[in-house]
């Protein structure tokens, strides 16, 4: 019987501390074999194009496989597509008989009660986790959880004298997005191909691309595509104000924020089933908010090269706002509402409102002002709608109107 280590991640990028902990694993254990496992689409994670399973799977291989002969990048959970389970990638694992040893972090080991099956995973593996120590607790509260584990399932665990190297995936892309030299994170197999593939540069969007996005969004779009030129136009004119640098961005933003308001409440909830986004129970209550679930949902797979945090994001909250917006995602929620092409009341009062304020000589802190008491007065007319409906207030709806006017209080007392 072999010991058999299995180590499973996103790796968008592998980095230096995936080699490290996998190297520790591999000798703290003895291990005779390992089989390194990028997820397919891990749930409630964000694909853009260079989350890629098959570029992933190349960067795995690159990372992993020359540091040492035992180690093997496995594709069996990128093939079998959707959502992958570790008590079902451990159940095919252990048809071999091999004795199994499953690598995890701190976060991961601390939740893992609450994973899909428990039972199978700490039936078929013994459980082991690189620690990070970020406060004096987290020691305790792994030690608690593993005799919880054994008490409750007869897991057997152990923790790794190693830590993790405090490097995070995201970390790695952001210093590559800010064109920062990456070669101290990642093995150099990795940095080779993260060049050669130009993968986590900032992309620009072209007019021949936007071009391009107009013809393939308006399939998506019946009847709705004056509207969406409406928004473009508006998200353009906002940004020229307060998001100069983004203009594109915000642009195909505009483009895509309604492709999948045509969709029946049936076929929203297939879409979230299908990308693994959750919903709330009583999500019945606030049907149309959901276009803006699902376009978001849709956009890594019909529209990669746009699948940007900040494009998915003005799209995402484009209906019902949320606490915290950024300045993007305003421009975006803000430039649906007052668009040239609308004829609603509330519509116009608002659009007369702030383009009928706005001059070009006011000081920053002027404009900012006008942009929050819009946005107040878009949000208290939707609630009032809404109330005079008799139709529920989505969470996210009511909290980003309260953010607002607390902003917004903020800032005029400064300007006071
Ligand atoms: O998609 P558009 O028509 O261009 O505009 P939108 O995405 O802002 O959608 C507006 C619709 O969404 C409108 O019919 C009201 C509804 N809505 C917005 N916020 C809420 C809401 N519905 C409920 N029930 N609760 C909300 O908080
Ligand atoms: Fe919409
Ligand atoms: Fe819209």
């Amino acid at each position: 019987m072999s010991r058999v280590g299995v180590y499973g991640g996103t790796f968008a990028p592998p980095h230096n501390g995936h080699v490290a902990a996998a190297e520790s694993f591999l000798r703290a254990l003895s291990l005779d074999r390992l089989y390194i496992i990028p997820t397919c689409v891990p749930p409630h994670k964000r694909l853009t194009a260079d989350d890629d399973p098959e570029v992933r799977l190349a960067l795995a291989r690159a990372a992993f496989e020359p540091i040492d002969p035992r180690i093997t990048v496995s594709d069996m959970e990128i093939r079998r597509t959707g959502v992958s389970y570790t008590a079902d990638t451990l159940t095919e694992l252990s048809r071999s008989g091999d004795e199994l040893f499953f690598l995890c972090g701190t976060d991961m080991f601390l939740s893992m009660d609450t994973w899909y099956h428990p039972e199978i995973i700490f039936r078929l593996a013994t459980i082991v986790c690189v620690p990070r120590y970020e406060d004096g607790e987290s020691r305790t509260d792994l030690a608690r959880k593993a005799a919880l584990y054994k008490e409750t399932y007869g897991a057997s665990t152990r923790i790794l004298d190693t830590e993790v190297l405090p490097l995070s995936s995201t970390d790695v892309r952001a210093a590559a997005e800010r064109g920062e030299d990456i070669g101290a994170l990642v093995p150099p197999a990795v940095l080779s191909l993260i060049r050669e593939r130009g993968l986590y540069t900032v992309k620009t969007i072209t007019n021949e691309m936007l071009d391009a996005l107009r013809a393939s969004v308006e399939p998506h779009l019946p009847r709705r595509m004056r509207h969406t030129l409406g928004v473009e136009a508006a998200a353009a004119r906002l940004g020229a104000i307060y998001l100069p640098e983004k203009i594109p961005e915000l642009r195909a933003a505009a483009l895509l924020h309604d492709i999948t308001k045509h969709k029946t409440f049936e076929e929203h909830l297939e879409i979230c089933r299908e990308c693994g986004v959750p919903l709330p129970d009583d999500i019945g209550f606030y049907p149309k908010t959901l276009h803006a679930i699902t376009a978001a949902a849709r956009i890594p797979h019909l529209f990669p090269d746009y699948a940007s945090d900040e494009i998915v994001g003005g799209v995402r909250w484009h209906t019902t706002g949320r606490s915290g917006m950024t300045t993007f995602e305003e421009i975006i929620y803000l430039a649906d509402y007052i668009e040239d092409t609308r004829t609603f009341p509330d519509c116009v009062t608002l659009r007369e409102f702030f383009w009928g304020q706005y001059r070009e000589d006011m000081t920053a802190a002027e404009k900012e002002l006008l942009l929050l008491r819009t946005l107040v007065r878009s949000f208290d007319m939707t609630v009032a709608g809404l109330l005079e409906d008799g139709a529920c207030i989505a969470d996210d709806t009511f909290r980003a109107r309260n953010d607002l006017v607390k902003r917004l209080a903020i800032a005029e007392n400064k300007n006071a």
